[in-house]
Order: structure tokens, then sequence, then C-alpha cells
């Protein structure tokens, strides 16, 4: 292969590590039935609307006696946003597959879920595999967002199945994609298609976890990424002791990225959006603590420090997240309204919105700055989500405190010097070479995945548990997807979907920044993790997040 760099061609020998007990593969499993299942609330709508996949037991493999599978062609879709270790999932379940039978096929839809709609595919083979194992990134086959809901999408995702004699699909994806799994399982067996349908859980969010899923693919290697940026950053500060750094890091709703990222590297001042939401901190009541910890810091002679924001903050400070929903649901018509949207006057645009939010809203709307209030208005995801990734609020943090910081000086306050930077950890972060731990953790769901459409299941999720411990004694199985769904509303109205797992407060993880903030606000105690290491001593290789190990802790002492 050509054009390689020599991490790339190192990376490409790796041979990620499988639970034993599909190490015999596929034709030698058993599988073992817990009881009955419930979706996690809002029961009697979430069983009406699956009706023929509600309930369906968890499941577990061991390696069992020799056993013939069926030949089977399997369509694989990669979707939402790009998460490392993606590449491995796909070379996994391509391996299962193949080693079972090999005249099984694998075709790769193109773009995300709307290549299945759209017939655009591609059939893998050992080369095309070969150049992609344990890279990161999604361009083996490319992802995209498109919801599937509708009964033309089926219909034709349906069409194409029967044209390539696909009997399974398996889609990749986080809480939303695998929301599209679940319908899509639903519909195909409501309409006897024999087509069977498994996720594996994707998202450096962290989001989707519960009992059964102890973390998505992508979250071990991406905070490690965010965890290197950071650390570095920190040693800049220390170094040049000038410069306020205000670093906000992604994860869409939920603040487990920022949460673990901080773990690892001891910042001043780490925001956590559920906590704001819980304690119903107002915008100007987190202004009010960071300049707290800032003005403390001057007096110590410290005019730098590390900020970590999440996200989603925005979305969770109670008079926004009120607001963003007034506004989600009057986006829906705007954004139809040619009126609206060939308005090029951004002024004109704010009244508009301000007329039509109700009162409260839009006085929250009209205090923010410009600029925020045009990034509130883009486009909303397939999925209704407003994209906060455009949001720029570690630069919303900075003009308001600035300006509190200028109201205290005014009244006479020793303020020191507020020189800032700004910065945004995200897609740095989601196509890394995917650790050791994500390597092997990916590679063993896809395999997973053909586990579960060897017994026959659909509309389950992909599940390898037991994560802290070596990989050989990680314990494969699935999770029906319904039991994880709930009621929401989007886009205006209620629909089904998988419930986000949000950073537990009375947990171990939050627990740890809690009980040392204090601390790391005005000693700095920086941690520098550096860069991940994929060759050399286990103690390094092959450390999980603390977010996963102290999870588990807990998990462990309350067993
Ligand atoms: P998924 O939930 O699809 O895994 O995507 C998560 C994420 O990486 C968020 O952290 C971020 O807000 C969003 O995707 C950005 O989306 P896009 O890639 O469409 O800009």
């Amino acid at each position: 292969m050509k054009n390689l760099s020599p991490l790339q061609s190192e990376r490409l020998k790796y041979q990620p590590k499988l639970p034993t007990s599909l190490s015999n593969g596929v034709n030698s499993l058993e599988m073992t039935e817990g009881s009955a299942t419930q979706s996690v609330a809002d029961q009697a709508q979430i069983q009406k609307l699956f009706a023929n996949t509600y309930g369906k037991p968890v499941v577990t493999f061991n390696s069992g006696a020799s056993r013939s599978v069926s030949q089977t062609n399997v369509g694989v879709i990669l979707s939402g946003g790009q998460a490392p270790g993606g590449h491995n999932v796909i070379a996994g379940l391509y391996d299962a597959l193949k080693q079972s039978n090999s005249s099984n096929k694998l075709y790769g839809f193109l773009g995300g879920p709307s290549g299945i709609i759209d017939g655009k595919y591609v059939e893998f083979d050992d080369e095309f595999i070969n150049a992609y194992r344990n890279t990161g990134g999604f361009d083996i086959i490319g992802s995209g967002r498109t919801k599937l809901e509708t009964e033309e999408q089926f219909q034709k995702s349906w069409a194409v199945c029967k044209k390539l004699n696909i009997s399974a699909v398996v889609i990749i994806g986080g809480d939303d994609s695998n929301t599209n799994a679940a319908m899509l399982a639903e519909w195909f067996v409501k309409h006897n298609a024999n087509i069977q349908v498994i996720g594996c859980p994707k998202t450096i969010d962290g989001d989707l976890k519960n009992d059964q899923i102890e973390i998505s693919f992508g979250f071990d290697t991406a905070t490690k990424t965010y965890g290197e940026l950071i650390g570095n950053i920190e040693r800049d500060a220390n170094s040049a002791k000038k410069y306020w750094h205000f670093v906000k890091i992604m994860g869409r709703s939920a603040s487990h990225v920022a949460l673990e990222a901080a773990l690892q590297t001891q910042p001043n001042i780490t925001l956590i959006s559920e906590e704001v939401e819980q304690n119903k901190m107002s915008l100007n009541s987190i202004i009010e603590y960071m300049t707290e910890i800032i003005v403390k810091r001057a007096n110590m002679g410290k005019n730098f420090g590390i900020v970590v924001v999440p996200e989603g903050l925005i979305e969770f400070i109670p008079e926004m997240k009120t607001m963003i929903a007034n506004l989600n649901d009057i986006m829906k018509d705007l954004e139809q309204d040619p009126a609206f949207t060939n308005t090029t006057s951004t002024r004109e645009k704010f009244d508009v919105v301000e007329n039509r939010l109700d009162d409260k809203n839009a006085e929250v709307y009209e205090s923010l700055p410009a600029l925020i209030k045009s990034q509130l208005l883009m486009d909303r995801d397939p999925h209704g989500n407003v994209q906060v990734s455009k949001i720029e609020t570690e630069k919303l943090l900075i003009a308001m405190i600035k300006s509190r910081l200028e109201e205290l000086k005014s009244q006479g306050e020793y303020i020191g010097k507020f020189s800032t930077q700004a910065h945004f950890f995200g897609y740095e972060g989601r196509c890394a070479f995917p650790s050791n731990f994500d390597a092997d953790y990916c590679y063993s769901l896809g395999y997973n995945a053909y586990a579960l459409i060897s017994f026959g299941l659909t509309g389950y999720l992909s599940s390898v548990k037991n994560l802290t411990s070596p990989a050989s004694e990680w314990v494969a199985g699935g999770v029906p997807l319904t039991m994880m769904m709930n009621m929401e509303r989007r886009n205006g109205e209620m629909k089904p979907v998988i419930k986000k797992a949000l950073v537990e407060l009375n947990g171990p993880v939050f627990k740890k920044l809690q009980d040392n903030r204090e601390d790391w606000a005005l000693n700095d105690r920086y941690l520098f993790p550096g860069a991940i290491q994929y060759f050399g001593p286990s103690s390094v290789c092959d450390i999980t997040t603390q977010t996963l190990a102290l999870e588990k802790s807990k998990e462990l002492v309350n067993a």
C-alpha cells in the first residue's frame, strides 16, 4: 500500500483482541436468554409502537458445540457523527461473516442511512477491508444523519435489500441512529420482510450507555485525545502565565466527555451541564461562580487558568432550555417559510423570532449577544437537535465575564488582567486512530453483531461487557433496543427515542471532580496525559478511561 505514514502501516498489522467466548467463531456459540424486558419509561406507548419487537430478553453468548449457520448477506451503515473505531466494527463484522461461511457477503451503504434508501453501496472484499483496519474515521463508506422514519424510506430500503439478497442490516450509531434501527427492525417484522436489524453503540459523547452497555465506542479515544490537547494547553498556560484558556469540549447533550477530560487533566474550572440544570443555575450565577475564581487567582498573582466547558451547556441553563424548546417549536415552521429564510437581515430575523417567542423567552433571547442569537437560528439536525457544536458558548462566557470584571473594577475591586483564548475541541478527537481499547472493543462489537444475526435476532444492540477486565474476559451478547427507549419531544412532537444517559451527579465520576475542584481551582494541579500510546507497556497502552473505571468499581461495590 502506498502513501501511508509509519504509524498507519504499523496499525494495519495490529490484531484486535476478541472475548474468549467469540474466539472460536460464530459457528461454535451457544446463546443464553434472560427474562422478558421493558422499556426504561413510557412502557405502554413504546409497546404499542413496537408491537413486534418489544419485550425481548437480554442474551449472552458462550462458546459452544459446532452448529450450522445459514448463508447470509449483510448490509452495514455508519450513522451520525464519526467516532474512532468505526472501521474496526466493520472489520469485525466482515471477519465473523467470512469465517462463518466464505460465500457470505458484506455490503456497505454509502453516506449513512440515505445509502440504504437510495441503493448506494459497495461490496467489501479482503483488500478493501484490510486497508482500513485499526484506522480512525468513517471514510470507508462515509456517514450521514438521515432519519429513517417514513413509509417510503422503509419501502425503498426493503427493495434495495431484496435486490442484494440482504437478510440483515447493521446500523452503527448513537442514540438517534439506534432509534432508526429500532424503527426499521419493527417495520421489517411487521411486513414479514425477513430482514434483521442489529445496532452497534457508537458515539464519542458517551451518552449511549446503561446497565447493559458500559460505554459507547469512540469515547475512550476521543477523551484521551482531548486530554492530550488540554494537557498541552495547561503546560502552555503555566509557562506563559498570561492567558485564561476557555475550552469547549464536544458532547452534544451529556457532559461525560468534558468530565472525563477534566479528570485526566485537572483544570481550574470545569462546568458540568447536568449540575447547572439540577441546581437551576442561571447564566448570571455561572458567570458569578467563574468570576469569583478568576478574581481569587488574580489576587494570588495568577492571571491565567483553564476552563472546560461542555458543548451542550447552553441547553441545560434553565432559562435557556425553556427558551430553546420554545425556539425549536417555532423554528420548525420558520425553517419552511420562505419569507423568513429569504430575509437577509439578521436584525429582521431576530425581530420575527422575538415576536413569536413567549414573553419571558423573548426577553432571554433578546439579552444574548447577536453572535449567539444568530447561531441559535441555524438549521436543526434531521432529528430536531440544535447544532450545539456551532454555538460558541465559550465566547459567550468570556464576553459576560469580561463585562462582570469591568463592573467589579468600577467598584474598586482588584481584578488583575483577564486575557483570553477560546478553543473548541471536537472534530479533532472523532477520527483519531482508535486506542487499543477502542480497536479491540469495536472489533468485538462488529464480530458480535454477526453472532446476533446468526441466532436470528432483530431489534438488538450488540453488547460487549466487563470492559475493565482483559479483552479475553469480556462478555458478549445483545440488548433489545426497545429496552432503552422512552418518549421525548422532538421537532415539536412526542417521539419514541433511545434515552440518553446523562452524568449522574450522585455517581463516583462526578464525585471525584466535586471532591477536588476547589483545590484544582486555586492550586494548579495540572496533569499531562500526553498522546495515546499504541505500543509499549500495558500500564500505558491499555488503560481505560477514569469514567469506565470509576463506574465499574461502583458496580462491583454494589454487586
Ligand atoms: P453522534 O451522537 O452522532 O455520535 O454525534 C455526536 C457529535 O460528535 C456531538 O458531540 C456533536 O455535537 C455532533 O456530533 C456534531 O455533529 P456534526 O458532525 O453533524 O457537526
